[in-house]
């Protein structure tokens, strides 16, 4: 049977791709849980230390496949049930894994194919790849993370529109807004997203897990729980092989070997 969703090795890099290109990958039921699987795989794995999310063709995702017979032709179709086991198991997911994750997006993103992309650590976006929050132009709201991720990044004012209109955001203007981390040329996009996986799976992999913790644990804390958590990720990290190595080769004036550990 034909695989839509691809895991493949570079060293200490996973790199996922969405690759159903004549459906701009749309996402049905079993891509969906071949997805889930997948980053179950990664994070049992131990040994990937970054992770790498793309798409197949010239978009990233168009998001739900909205012809699936799963989808809409059962009578008892359940959406909470199918948002619950797929699409926010893998935000879940996504949010919980202990590596990086970078969402390399070389096309349009629309609907969940748009929000499953934010929910990586670090997005970088192709010139011509745009965001598209296109769920009202069903009848349906942002999902996937959509509303949490648009109203942290950009704001109430920029969601809203972005959710009631439905209108392609261009990666260089999801940049300008800080949705995404950046944007390069289409040709340089694949280059330097392998590039940016590569020098954060040879990153202190334990520290940077932290990080993404206390970041993430940002929005729902206030100063106080969030000085006490880094306090205590900050002891975390220091108990870690990887500190010790930091600061030897500072004093040495040499570049560190981290081992993620
Ligand atoms: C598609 C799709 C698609 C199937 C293009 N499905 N075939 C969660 C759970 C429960 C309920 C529902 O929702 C969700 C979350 C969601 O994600 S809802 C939002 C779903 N996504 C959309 O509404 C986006 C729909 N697609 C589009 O707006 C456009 O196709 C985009 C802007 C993505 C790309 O436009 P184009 O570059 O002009 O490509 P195209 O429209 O010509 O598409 C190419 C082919 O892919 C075409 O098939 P065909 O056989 O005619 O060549 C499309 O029908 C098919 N396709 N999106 N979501």
């Amino acid at each position: 049977m034909q695989e839509y969703v691809q895991l493949r090795r570079d060293g200490a890099v996973a790199i996922i791709t969405l690759d159903r290109p004549e459906k701009v990958n749309a996402l049905d039921r079993p891509m969906l849980d071949r997805l889930i699987a997948l980053l179950d795989e990664v994070a049992r794995s131990g040994t990937v230390r970054a992770l790498l999310v793309t798409g197949a063709g010239r978009a990233f995702s168009a998001g739900q496949d909205l012809a699936d017979p799963a989808f809409w032709r059962d009578p008892n179709f359940d959406i909470a049930a199918v948002v619950e086991q797929t699409y926010n198991a893998i935000v879940r997911r996504l949010r919980a894994l202990p590596i990086p994750t970078i969402a390399a997006v070389n096309g349009v993103a629309a609907g969940a194919g748009a929000n499953l992309a934010l929910a990586c650590d670090i997005v970088i976006a192709a010139r011509s790849a745009s965001f598209l929050q296109a769920f009202a132009r069903i009848g349906l709201i942002p999902d996937a993370g959509g509303t949490f991720m648009l109203t942290r990044l950009l704001g109430e004012a920029r969601a809203k529109a972005l959710a009631m209109l439905a209108e392609p955001l261009p990666a260089e203007t999801a940049a300008q807004w800080g949705l995404i981390w950046k944007v390069v040329d289409d040709d340089a996009l694949a280059g330097e997203a392998l590039a940016l996986a590569q020098r954060l799976a040879g990153g202190p992999t334990l520290a940077l897990a932290l990080a993404k913790q206390a970041i993430q644990a940002a929005s729902e804390n206030g100063l106080t729980a969030q000085l006490d958590l880094e306090r205590d990720l900050q002891a975390a990290a220091g108990r870690t092989q990887d500190f010790a190595e930091g600061i030897a080769a500072f004093l040495a004036k040499r570049k560190p070997e981290f081992r993620g550990a």
